[in-house]
C-alpha cells in the first residue's frame, strides 16, 4: 500500500442535473482512489446521486478513448488506426481549409449540447473557434428552448427560488416533473416541507418515482397541460377566487387573458385531457385557498409541438392568485437567469461577420440528407452530443453520417453510437482531468472545478482541441490562444464587472481567486430574497419592458405564437389511428441521457432497454411482460422489452430516453421512432409527440 500523501480535490458534477453537485476526489500517486460528495455543500447535502456515486468507473473505464483514431474501413465498419494528435489535427485543418475554399465555411456544422455543462468546457467551446470561422450556427433547442423562451417572455428572466424555499410551501405541484430520478436533491426538502404539511400534487401520465410519494397524482393525456392549467384558471374566476387587485396592479393582459379562459371550462378541458371534472375543479379551489403554492416544472413537459403555449399557460397560474413574489410561492423552472455570462467575453462573435445560417439540432438527420443547401453540410464536429443516440429520427441521421462525402469528427471519451460513423475520432478528458467553472440551474452556488488528475492516455479537453485546431487553421487572435484559466479568469471578470445589474450583483467579489479556494460560493442573494420581489418596496416586480406579468405577451407573436396561452393538440397527434399509442421518453434513472449509458454497473440497474405498457393495450395486442416488442411507425422501429404496469395511462407508453443501440438486441434505441418536427416554440424538439404501434417479435423469422 502507498504510503504517499493523499490530496483531496474539489469538483463539480458536470453533468445535465439541475443539481450541479460538488465532489471531492481523493488523489494518491496521481490516481484518483475516492470520489464522494463534498459533505459541506448546502445542495448536495453529503451524497451523489446513484448513478454518479460510482464516477470512478466512468474516469477509469477500460473503454476509454486514450487516442486519436482514423477509420480505416467503411462508415461504420468499426476498423480504426491510432493516429497522433499533429496528424489527426494537420488533417482536420486541411479538410476544412478545402471546404472552404470551395464552399465557406458554413458548409462546416459544429454539434454539441451537455456532455458537459461547464463555462469553458461547454458555453466558451460552443462559440470561439465557430465565430472566428464563420461556421454555421447551431439552434441549441433538443432540450428546454420552449420553456426557457416562454418563462423569459413572461417573467423577463428565468429566475426560480432557491430549492430550500419549498419548506415555506404549504402546495406543490411538480407538473411533469420527476425530480426524484432527474434532479435528486430536491426530494428532501420536499418531503420535509410534506412532513410540515405541504400538499404534493404530481401531474404525469406516468406513476413516476416522484409520483408514488406525493399526496395526490393526476394523469392527464399527454401534451394536454395547457388546456388544463387554463382550466383550473377557469374555475378559479367563475369561483371569484382571483386576487383582482394583483392582477390590476401586476399583470399585463389580464382582461385578455380573463377573455380567452371562457374558453375553458372545467367540462370541456375534462374531456381534452382525461382527468375528471371533479378533479379539476377540487384542484382549482385548493390552488386558490392556498398559500404560498408553488408550481414546478423542468423541461420534459415541453417536449411536445405545443411546448410553448403549455408553459405559457402554467407560468400565468401563479399570477392568478398573486403568489409571484412571495416566500415559498410561484414558479419553479430554473435557476439558469441568476447569472446571465457576459457575451462579448465568452463568445468574441463582435469582431466577426455574423453567423452566416443555423441549423436547428433536432432537424440533423434532415439537414445531413438534403435540407440545408447552399452550402450543404460537407463536415460535421461533433463534441458533448451524441445524437445517433439522443437526437430524433436516427435513421435519417444514419443516412445523413454514411455519405461518403461528409466529413465527421467526434471528441468524446468514449466509442459512442456516433463516434462509429466518424472519418476520426479524438479522445476527451473527464471532468477530473480538466478546470471549469458550474453555475446551476436548480440551485445557486457557483463553483469551481479543480483537475484532480492528469489526462488519461492522450485525452484532450475541448477547450484544448480547439486551441490546436485555431493555431493550424492560422487564426492567431490571443482568445483562441489563452489557457483555460485565462478565459475562465476573462470571462468571470467581465460579467463581475459589466454583466447586467441584477448579474453583478450576484457576483460581487466572486473571483476566480475565491472559486478555486473555496470551491463553492452562494451567490450574493440578499437575506430576504425573494424572486420578483422589489426588495426596496416588497411588492412583485417582473424583469419585463413595464415591470409587470406578461399574461399578454405581444413579444411573443413575431416567433409566430398566439400572445395569450392557449391550447391546440400538436399535429402529430390530429393523425392519430385507432391502434396508435403515444410512446413518452423521459429521463432514465440511472443515465443521464446518453452519459453513462455505457457503465456496466449502471446498465444492471437500469435493467435491458424496456417499454411499459398498460395492461389493457397490452391485452388487446397480446402482448405478455417480458415479451421482446416491437415498437414502429413510418420513421422507423426499434425493440423493447414489454413491462405490463398500470403505472401508465391506457394509450400511453413509457420507454426512457439514453439506452446506447449499441447495447439493444437490435441496435437501436427508441429514436428511431421520434419526430424531428418542430414544436410551435424557439425551434424545440417534440421527443414525446411520438404514436407508435406495438407488435410481438416473432423469434427466427422476418
Ligand atoms: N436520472 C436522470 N436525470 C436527468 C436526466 C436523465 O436523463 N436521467 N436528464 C437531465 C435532463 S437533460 C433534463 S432536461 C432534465 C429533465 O427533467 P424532467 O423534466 O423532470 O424529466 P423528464 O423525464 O424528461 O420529464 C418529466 C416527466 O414529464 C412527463 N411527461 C411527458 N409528457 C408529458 C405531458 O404531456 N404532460 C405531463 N404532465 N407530463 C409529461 C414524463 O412522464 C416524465 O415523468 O433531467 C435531467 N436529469
Ligand atoms: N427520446 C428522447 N431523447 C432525448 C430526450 C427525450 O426526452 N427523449 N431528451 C433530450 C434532452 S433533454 C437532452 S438535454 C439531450 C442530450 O443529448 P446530448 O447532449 O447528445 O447528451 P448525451 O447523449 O448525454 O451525450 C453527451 C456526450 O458528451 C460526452 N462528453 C462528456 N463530457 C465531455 C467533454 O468534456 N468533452 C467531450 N468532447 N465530450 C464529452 C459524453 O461522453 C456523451 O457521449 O438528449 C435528448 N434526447
Ligand atoms: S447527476 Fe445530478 S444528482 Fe447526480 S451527482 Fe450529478 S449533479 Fe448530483
Ligand atoms: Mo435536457
Amino acid at each position: 500500500m502507498s504510503t504517499s500523501p493523499i490530496n483531496k480535490v474539489s469538483g463539480v458534477c458536470p453533468h445535465d442535473c439541475p443539481d450541479t453537485c460538488a465532489t471531492i476526489t481523493e488523489v494518491q500517486d496521481g490516481q484518483a482512489i475516492a470520489f464522494y460528495a463534498r459533505p459541506d455543500h448546502p445542495h448536495t447535502q453529503g451524497w451523489l446521486c446513484a448513478k454518479v456515486r460510482p464516477y470512478l468507473e466512468r474516469v477509469y473505464h477500460p473503454e476509454r478513448l486514450h487516442t486519436p483514431l482514423r477509420r480505416v474501413g467503411a462508415k461504420g465498419s468499426g476498423a480504426w488506426q491510432a493516429i497522433s494528435w499533429e496528424a489527426a489535427i494537420a488533417e482536420i485543418a486541411t479538410r476544412w481549409q478545402q471546404i472552404i475554399a470551395r464552399y465557406s465555411a458554413a458548409a462546416i456544422l459544429p454539434y454539441s449540447y451537455s456532455g458537459t455543462l461547464g463555462l469553458l468546457q461547454n458555453a466558451v467551446c460552443e462559440q470561439r473557434l465557430w465565430n472566428r470561422m464563420g461556421a454555421s450556427g447551431l439552434i441549441r433547442s433538443i432540450c428546454g428552448a420552449a420553456a426557457e423562451h416562454a418563462v423569459t417572455a413572461t417573467l423577463g428572466r428565468r429566475l426560480a427560488p432557491p430549492p430550500e424555499q419549498v419548506l415555506h410551501s404549504k402546495l406543490v405541484l411538480l407538473w411533469g416533473h420527476n425530480p426524484a430520478s432527474t434532479g435528486p436533491h430536491f426530494m428532501p426538502l420536499l418531503r420535509q416541507a410534506q412532513q410540515q404539511g405541504c400538499y404534493v400534487v404530481v401531474i404525469d401520465p406516468r406513476r413516476t418515482r416522484t409520483a408514488r410519494s406525493a399526496d395526490q397524482h393526476i394523469q392527464p393525456r399527454p401534451a394536454t397541460d395547457g388546456a388544463l392549467a387554463l382550466g383550473l384558471m377557469h374555475v378559479i374566476v367563475a369561483e371569484g377566487l382571483h386576487d383582482e387587485a394583483w392582477l390590476q396592479h401586476y399583470a399585463t393582459g389580464w382582461d385578455d387573458l380573463r377573455e380567452r379562459l371562457q374558453e375553458y371550462p372545467p367540462q370541456r378541458v375534462a374531456a381534452i385531457t382525461g382527468v375528471p371534472e371533479a378533479t379539476i375543479n377540487a384542484l382549482a379551489r385548493r390552488f386558490a385557498t392556498t398559500s404560498p403554492t408553488l408550481v414546478k416544472f423542468a423541461d420534459g413537459l415541453q417536449r411536445h409541438g405545443n411546448g410553448g403555449q403549455t408553459v405559457r399557460a402554467l407560468a400565468c397560474l401563479p399570477a392568478l392568485t398573486g403568489q409571484y413574489g412571495i416566500l415559498g410561492g410561484g414558479l419553479s423552472y430554473s435557476t439558469g437567469g441568476y447569472i446571465a455570462w457576459n457575451g462579448a467575453a465568452l463568445a468574441h462573435q463582435h469582431e466577426y461577420p455574423p453567423v452566416p445560417r443555423s441549423v436547428n439540432m433536432n432537424r440533423l438527420g434532415a439537414a445531413l440528407t438534403g435540407e440545408v443547401q447552399d452550402p450543404p453540410i460537407m463536415s460535421l464536429y461533433v463534441f458533448n452530443a451524441n445524437p445517433v443516440t439522443s437526437t430524433p429520427n436516427t435513421g435519417r441521421i444514419l443516412q445523413g453520417l454514411q455519405h461518403e462525402d461528409l466529413f465527421t469528427v467526434v471528441h468524446d471519451l468514449f466509442m459512442t453510437d456516433t463516434a462509429r460513423y466518424a472519418d476520426l475520432v479524438l479522445p476527451a478528458t473527464s471532468q477530473l482531468e480538466h478546470a471549469d467553472i458550474h453555475k446551476a440551474y436548480g440551485q445557486v452556488t457557483l463553483q469551481y472545478n479543480a483537475p484532480a488528475i492528469a489526462p488519461l492516455g492522450e485525452s484532450k479537453s475541448n477547450w484544448d482541441v480547439m486551441r490546436l485546431l485555431a493555431a493550424a487553421l492560422g487564426y492567431h487572435e490571443p482568445w483562441l490562444q489563452q489557457t483555460g484559466e485565462e478565459v475562465l479568469r476573462e470571462v468571470l471578470d467581465a460579467t463581475r464587472t459589466q454583466g447586467d445589474a441584477f448579474t453583478r450583483q450576484m457576483l460581487a467579489g466572486i473571483t476566480l481567486e475565491r472559486l478555486q479556494r473555496e470551491g463553492s460560493v452562494r451567490l450574493n442573494l440578499p437575506a430576504e430574497f425573494v424572486p420578483f420581489r422589489d426588495p426596496a418596496s416588497g411588492t412583485p416586480h417582473f424583469f419585463t419592458g413595464d415591470g409587470k406579468i406578461q399574461l399578454r405577451c405581444d413579444a411573443l407573436v413575431s416567433s409566430g405564437l398566439d400572445a395569450l396561452p392557449t391550447y391546440a393538440l400538436p399535429a402529430e397527434f390530429a393523425a392519430a389511428q385507432p391502434d396508435d399509442l403515444i410512446l413518452i421518453t423521459g429521463a432514465p434513472h440511472h443515465f443521464v441521457s446518453g452519459s453513462l449509458g455505457n457503465q456496466a454497473s449502471l446498465r444492471q440497474k437500469e435493467g435491458s432497454p424496456f417499454i411499459e405498457i398498460n395492461p389493457h393495450d397490452a391485452a388487446a395486442r397480446g402482448i405478455r411482460d417480458g415479451m421482446q416488442i416491437v415498437v414502429s411507425n413510418a420513421r422507423g422501429s426499434c425493440q423493447l422489452r414489454a413491462v405490463i404496469t398500470d403505472d401508465v395511462l391506457p394509450g400511453v407508453v413509457v420507454a426512457p430516453k439514453g439506452h446506447w443501440g449499441a447495447f439493444s438486441p437490435d441496435g437501436r434505441n427508441v429514436n428511431w421512432t421520434t419526430s424531428d418536427a418542430i414544436a410551435d416554440l424557439a425551434g424545440q424538439s417534440t421527443f414525446h409527440s411520438n404514436l407508435v404501434r406495438l407488435t410481438v417479435q416473432t423469434q427466427g423469422k422476418e
